[in-house]
This record gives structure tokens, C-alpha cells and sequence, in this order.
């Protein structure tokens, strides 16, 4: 890097130093310094369409890379990320949202600047409740302690954090901070060794351990911990719905996604009879686990997450989730031979007839298309649930907003996710209704030459929602998807009504590697995956009830 001259070239610096080459987002006035500094620099900009598209890329960049930036300017580009920083907050994601803003001296007598809603600092204080850490750099001379602060907390947390950088501070003196900023604190060892010895007892005395590897387990790097543990102590383990190929999922100890009720039977039965649950950094959501109908038994649990540990009904303070991990892979653990266990099937050949596709046909085909370089990204709606059941070779080529549940996540993502990893073929999963939330960052896609292919699941409206309470809030526009290549003048269109459509365009799709390819998928409206029949079961009847109350 070039030398530190100006604020802006020491927070570019520390975004190269965190891994970042890429930096999301839409400039505007008080962005436009920022800009062309960033423009000067070795970060690429990625210009979106719209800012909510910026930021679900920098959330999908994230989660591939370890961090992720979105650039945007004052409250009419920052409050629409406030959505994507909320969904990076709530599953985890570490992105650095950087607005420009009015600068320091023009906020003096408080007057009435464009883009300011009630007070200068009413972006801040949204973004206090969205982000782990905040800041706004109005004195150069403590501006890279406030970078650096901010900065470890995302890092530390994986959870978002905001800098506003008001114009006049764009160009300000780089002033080195003469304190070094004090190193993360470790937990308290003496706590970490207690909870480990209580863990190896209760698991070396238990019949059926399990381990269900969480999100968590993603985000803090520990896959290759966990994937040395599953080895050693040959455990059979789940995953969760966000967490989903968090080690691959065709491992021989590997028991499929477990999702309480809305999962398989198979899944659900086994976890639940076992006398050690091990839960490493997994979330415990309504969503994940299929609106609260897991019955896990905190008696029979050792939980351990960036929160909080807790091993039977014995809390932990100041326990590190990954020493945590890494000091249970040093420990006495003895083996085990768990016998049969259930086990996700694996793609079976599809025979494709002429007849009208069907969502479970269409999953079936799904997946035996996947190879070692796909990510799978699955929208909200009947694109998550059914996805669940896939099979993903690879580690974490999976994701999906499955706690938040944001509609409109995947296609800007896939431009985050190929970024971040150009080895990566995106195959996004996506909804009529939330394609037309954020589809046409295909525009986006186009400009930057990636080449992602997009499978819209097309039942005219919104099929989540019609099960639970049916009405003509539920419809949607038609879109004639197959012709936006048309729009764009770049990309391959498909319609497909029949098997044996999806199967040729799928292979046309695989080989049109210079751009995307858009798959229309004509589904009936009614036709929605097992899991969904089932979550919408237990929302309908959550939602009937609110209405009599
Ligand atoms: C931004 C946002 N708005 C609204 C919702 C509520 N919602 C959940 S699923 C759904 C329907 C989605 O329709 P579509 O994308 O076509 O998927 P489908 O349900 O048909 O599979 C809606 C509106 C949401 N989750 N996110
Ligand atoms: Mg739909």
C-alpha cells in the first residue's frame, strides 16, 4: 500500500489489512470523497443498482471472505441497508457499513442539509441498535483508534459495525494514535478449564453423543477444528438451517440438517433421543429449528456459543467459543461407534419425462447438478425450505438468510459470494416474489462480469404466506423472467414447464459460463415442499391465533 496520508488511507488500509478487495454500495455528495479516495486505492468498487443490493453483497461477501464492506452515503442510501446491517446482525455476518455524511463544520447552528431526517446523528443512533459497534470520526486525531476500535469488535463479534465519515474528515491528517489498541481478551482460563472437565465427564459417560455444529462454527474459522473433532471422537453430527454444509455433507457421520418438526423424523429422532447434546456456536431460532418444536433437553445438553456457555443447567462466563472448541478437541474424549445412523440420501439419476415440473422434482434435479463449485444461495420462501434436504458437497457452499429471513437476499449475494471466491459458481434459489425485490441487480452482475445461474421457483405470488392466510395480497405481477437477458443484452434465458425443459436448460446453463442464465420455473401455485407444508402448519396456526386475539 501506498503511504498513509489521510483518514480515508488508513481505513483503506485497514479494510485491505481484514482481507477486503471489494467494497459494496452507491456514492452520493456526502459519499463522494470517499469514493474517488477508494477509487485511488486498490479496492474495487462495485457499483449496485440500489444500496439493499449492496449490502445483502457485502453481507454474502462477508460470509465467504470474513468481512465485508458497503459504502453508501447519508440516510437515504444508509437507512436502506439498515434492512441488510439488521440481517448481518442477526445471523452473524461481520460488514463494515461506511456512510458519508455532512461534514463536522457544516453541522454547527444545526441547519436544514438535504438527506438529514430529524438531528444529525439520527442515522447513528439507528445504527447503534444494528451494529455491535459505532462510531462517527469527527476528530482526525482520534480517528484511528475509533477505526481500530470498531474494527476489532467485528472481527471479535462477527456482527456489523458503522462508521459515518462526515466529508470534511475524508481528506483529514492520518494522526497514528500513540496507545496500541488493547488485544482481544481471551476468556478466563480457569473458567475454560472447568467447563472443559465437566464436558469430557459428561461425555465420556454418555451412550449417544451428538454434536449439532452451528453457524457459529462458520463465522469464527473453526471448521477445520471441527471437521479434526468429528474425526477424533467420531460422533455423528447435524447442522441447523443457517449453518447448513457448515462441514459438507457427505461425511459418514453426518446425520442431515436438523430442524425440530419442520425437518426429516429420522433427523429429529435421533438428536432427541441422545444423552449428550453437543451445540457448538448454533443459534437456537424459531426458524432453525422449525418454530421451537425441537425438544432439546438442557439436562442433557453442554451448549457452548459466542453468548454464553452452558453445560447442564451450569453457566459459564468468559468462556471463548473457539478456545472452547479447540481445548474439546485436546481433551480425554473417548471414541464412539455409533452404528446405523440416519444419513441424508444421496442424489439419485433423474430420468426426465415431459411431465409439468413439480417443486419436488425440481429439487431432485438440483441435486445432482451441484459440483464441487457451486454455493447454493436460497432466498426466503419455498427456495429455503426445499433446499434444506439437498446435499452439499462442499463446506459452508451453502447460504441462505435462515433466521432473519429477509426476502430478496440471493441475487445481490451472489454477486458478494462469486466476488469474494471468483472459484464459486453461484446457484441461486429464488421466489417470483422476491426476485422482484432485488432481481434486477442482475444489471449488476452483467457489469462485472460474473455469471451466476438463477433458478426462479415462478407459483404466481407468494406460496409461504398462502397456506397460512390465503387473499389476493398474496398475487404478484407476472414477470416474464426468461426475457430480462433480452433487457440487459447479456445472459441466457429459459422457460421451463416440463422435466425434461429443466434438464436442458440446466446443462445450456452449466456451459453459458460467460454470463448468467435465468431459469423460469412454472410451478403450480399450491405445490410447496414437505418442510414448508409442515412450518406453515405451525405459522398458520400461530397467525389464526394473533387474528382471534
Ligand atoms: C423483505 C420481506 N418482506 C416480506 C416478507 C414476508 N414473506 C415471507 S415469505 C413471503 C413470500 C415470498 O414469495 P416468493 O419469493 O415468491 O416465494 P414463495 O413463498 O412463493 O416460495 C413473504 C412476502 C419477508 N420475509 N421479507
Ligand atoms: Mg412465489
Amino acid at each position: 500500500m501506498s503511504t498513509i496520508n489521510t483518514v480515508s488511507d488508513y481505513l483503506i488500509q485497514q479494510l485491505r489489512a481484514h482481507g477486503i478487495d471489494h467494497v459494496f454500495g452507491i456514492p452520493g455528495d456526502y459519499a463522494l470523497g470517499f469514493y474517488r479516495e477508494l477509487e485511488r486505492s486498490e479496492l474495487q468498487v462495485i457499483n449496485t443498482g440500489d444500496e439493499q443490493g449492496a449490502g445483502f453483497a457485502a453481507d454474502a461477501y462477508a460470509r465467504v471472505r470474513g468481512l465485508g464492506a458497503v459504502c453508501i452515503t447519508y440516510c437515504v442510501g444508509g437507512l436502506k441497508v439498515a434492512n441488510t446491517t439488521a440481517q448481518a446482525y442477526a445471523e452473524k455476518s461481520p460488514v463494515v457499513v461506511i456512510s458519508g455524511a455532512p461534514g463536522i463544520r457544516e453541522r454547527s447552528k444545526n441547519p436544514l442539509l438535504h438527506h438529514k431526517v430529524k438531528d444529525f446523528d439520527t442515522q447513528l443512533k439507528i445504527f447503534e441498535q444494528l451494529t455491535i459497534a459505532s462510531t462517527v470520526i469527527s476528530n482526525p486525531a482520534t480517528a484511528t483508534r475509533e477505526i481500530d476500535r470498531v474494527l476489532a469488535a467485528t472481527l471479535r463479534y462477527k456482527r456489523p459495525v458503522y462508521i459515518e465519515l462526515p466529508r470534511d474528515m475524508v481528506t483529514a491528517p492520518y494522526i497514528p494514535f500513540p496507545v496500541p489498541p488493547k488485544e482481544a481478551q481471551p476468556g478466563s482460563a480457569g473458567a475454560l478449564q472447568e467447563a472443559i472437565r465437566e464436558a469430557e465427564q459428561m461425555i465420556n459417560a454418555a451412550r449417544q453423543p451428538v454434536i449439532i455444529a452451528g453457524v457459529e462454527v462458520h463465522r469464527f474459522g473453526l471448521q477445520d477444528v471441527l471437521v479434526q473433532l468429528l474425526e477424533k471422537t467420531n460422533f455423528p453430527f447435524a447442522a441447523t438451517l443457517l449453518s447448513k454444509s457448515i462441514a459438507g455433507e457427505y461425511r459418514p457421520q453426518y446425520l442431515g440438517v436438523y430442524e425440530g418438526a419442520m425437518g426429516k423424523e429420522d433427523v429429529r429422532a435421533y438428536v432427541e433421543s441422545s444423552d449428550c447434546l453437543i451445540l457448538l456456536g448454533a443459534f437456537m431460532t424459531d426458524i432453525n429449528l422449525g418454530i421451537f418444536t425441537a425438544h432439546l433437553d438442557q439436562g442433557r445438553s453442554i451448549s457452548a456459543s459466542s453468548e454464553k456457555t452452558t453445560i447442564r443447567y451450569h453457566t459459564y462466563e468468559d468462556v471463548y467459543l473457539p478456545e472452547f472448541i479447540q481445548s474439546l478437541l485436546e481433551a480425554d474424549i473417548k471414541r464412539c461407534e455409533p452404528g446405523d445412523i440416519p444419513h441424508p440420501e444421496p442424489p439419485s439419476p433423474f430420468q426426465a419425462t415431459d411431465k409439468p415440473i413439480t417443486v419436488q422434482r425440481l429439487f431432485q434435479r438440483l441435486n445432482s447438478f451441484i459440483d464441487d463449485h457451486t454455493v447454493v444461495i436460497a432466498d426466503t420462501g419455498d427456495a429455503l425450505f426445499a433446499a434444506a434436504d439437498m446435499a452439499v458437497p462442499r463446506r459452508t457452499k451453502f447460504l441462505s438468510p435462515a433466521y432473519y429471513t429477509s426476502l430478496g437476499f440471493a441475487v445481490p449475494a451472489s454477486i458478494g459470494a462469486q466476488l469474494a471466491d471468483p472459484d464459486l459458481r453461484p446457484l441461486v434459489l429464488v421466489g417470483d416474489g422476491a426476485f422482484q425485490m432485488t432481481g434486477m441487480e442482475l444489471a449488476t452482475v452483467v457489469r462485472f462480469n460474473l455469471s451466476p445461474i438463477v433458478v426462479v421457483l415462478n407459483n404466481r405470488g407468494y406460496s409461504t404466506e398462502r397456506p397460512m392466510l390465503e387473499g389476493s395480497f398474496n398475487d404478484i405481477p407476472l414477470w416474464r423472467f426468461s426475457y430480462i437477458p433480452e433487457l440487459l443484452g447479456a445472459g441466457r434465458g429459459f422457460d421451463v414447464k416440463t422435466e425434461l425443459e429443466l434438464d436442458q436448460a440446466l446443462e445450456a446453463a452449466r456451459q453459458h459460463t460467460e454470463s448468467f442464465s435465468i431459469l423460469d420455473v412454472h410451478l403450480d401455485p399450491h405445490d410447496i415442499s414437505p418442510a414448508l407444508q409442515r412450518l406453515t402448519k405451525t405459522l398458520g396456526r400461530q397467525v389464526k391465533q394473533a387474528a382471534k386475539k
